[in-house]
């Protein structure tokens, strides 16, 4: 297990917080009308999102999906931009035009949330082959939900990035439902990682809710990549605490079941470990104080900037040009 001194793990605990405080400010900020279309909170899975990302470096590249505010902001994204975005504003990540579920960051790697399920995984496999190419020493990182794990393009991924050793982690956060349908009513295997073996690659389970056992896995899996050693299926056991999108109930849970994954939230568990190896509430309420200034700073900034004209509503947009079909 990798050595980590007291402040390296305060970081790792300030990303997951960063990311919870985030989106529950979003939540509310949606309530209020704020923000236009759906909003997918990952809270409940932030070490997912923050252990992968610990692992990785500048060359690295990411994919990720409808749940991708995590993602974004555990790469290092501005939480400025991402607000502006989400608030349709012209200095949001895709000048206010993508909303949720299309941002991105090219220049941190961030290939972009996605709207199609199970979209992003051939996008990172071919990012892969290119960084391969070029030899590179960058890898790509494809995050996508247990759901998404029954989609065809993950498995032709799964196949080619065995078949050509691509420097790949594809990460499957089972979080055990594929919007309102359990995991057992979508597939028969416990485990996606067993999948793996399928495709000639090895898998890996790891406890999603412990963010340094998902660093271990994530770096593990990373040395193999960039040995030539080609691609791990990594899969992040999980749990969403709120419904699939703001606005769901998520009455279809057992009541059992939420309360035993509210028991273990990556969160809480991570503010135990600390504490138990000596790092005191203090340090911990400090890295709380800065995440609200920092967010509240970004908010606010991102409530004061302006919404595209409309007259620029084709500008920066795929137009299909079929005699304006597309606009119409
Ligand atoms: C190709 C495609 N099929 C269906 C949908 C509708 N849809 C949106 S999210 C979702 C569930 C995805 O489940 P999972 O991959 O487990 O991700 P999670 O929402 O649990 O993070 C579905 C079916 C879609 N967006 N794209
Ligand atoms: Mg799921």
């Amino acid at each position: 297990m990798t050595e980590r001194t007291p402040d390296e793990r305060l970081r790792l605990l300030r990303r997951m917080i960063l990311i919870r405080r985030f989106e529950e400010r979003a939540a509310r900020l949606r309530a209020k009308g704020l923000i236009p279309g759906f909003l997918h909170p990952c809270i409940g899975q932030e070490a997912s999102a923050v252990g992968i990302c610990d692992a990785l470096g500048d060359s690295d590249v990411l994919t990720s999906t409808h749940r991708g505010h995590g993602h974004m902001l555990a790469r290092g994204a501005d939480p400025a931009r991402m607000y502006a975005e989400l608030f349709a504003r012209t200095t949001g990540y895709n000048r206010g035009k993508g909303g949720s579920l299309h941002m991105i960051d090219s220049e941190l790697g961030f290939l972009g949330a996605n709207g199609i399920v199970g979209g992003g995984i051939p996008l990172a496999t071919g990012a892969a082959l290119q960084l391969k190419r070029t030899g590179s020493d960058g890898l790509a990182v494809s995050f996508f939900g247990d759901g998404a794990s029954n989609e065809g393009a993950f498995h032709e991924s799964l196949n080619l990035a065995a078949l050509w050793k691509l420097p790949v982690l594809f990460v499957c956060e089972n979080n055990l439902y594929g919007e309102f349908t359990r995991q057992s009513d979508h597939q028969l295997v416990e485990h996606v990682a067993d999948r793996a073996d399928g495709y000639g690659m090895v898998g890996v389970v790891v406890d999603g809710n412990d963010v340094e056992a998902v660093a271990e896995a994530a770096r593990e899996a990373a040395d193999r990549a960039r040995a030539g050693e080609g691609p791990t299926l990594i899969e992040t056991k999980t749990y969403r605490h709120r419904g699939h999108f703001e606005g769901d109930m998520a009455k279809y849970r057992p009541q059992e079941e939420v309360e035993h994954w509210m028991g273990r939230d990556p969160i809480d568990l991570f503010v135990a470990a600390l504490a138990d190896s000596g790092v005191g509430e203090d340090r911990v309420a400090e890295v709380r104080a800065s995440v609200e200034e920092e967010l509240d700073a970004a908010a606010a900034w991102a409530e004061e900037q302006p919404h595209p004209d409309p007259s620029e509503s084709t500008e920066d947009v795929f137009v299909d040009d079929c005699e304006g079909a597309a606009l119409r």
